[in-house]
């Protein structure tokens, strides 16, 4: 899990290149290099914009840290689900 949690953290810096948020672009590269095969639709770079707005908590067109975390939080969420076949509470 630590290993995991590394991942995450790395993964945002590295993606961000050393500034505090994800430009439009690094996220979608992100996403799509990083979360192709657990999530749908990342191919469709349109798809990705509205994924990006909906997280776009603040609304200034970036992904900061804590908005890219709720993606981590979505993502093993939906994960979780359709492991245990179960809506969690976190979804509500
Ligand atoms: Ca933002």
């Amino acid at each position: 899990m630590e290993s995991a949690i590394k991942t995450v953290v790395q993964q945002f810096l590295s993606s961000a290149r050393g500034k505090e948020n994800l430009g439009a672009k690094n996220f979608q590269k992100l996403v799509q290099s990083q979360l192709g095969n657990i999530m749908s639709d990342t191919d469709s770079s349109s798809a990705v914009k509205d994924m990006m707005r909906g997280l776009d908590d603040n609304q200034d067109g970036k992904v900061s840290f804590q908005e890219y975390l709720n993606l981590v939080g979505y993502v093993a969420n939906a994960w979780s689900e359709r492991k245990t076949g179960t809506q969690n509470s976190a979804a509500n």
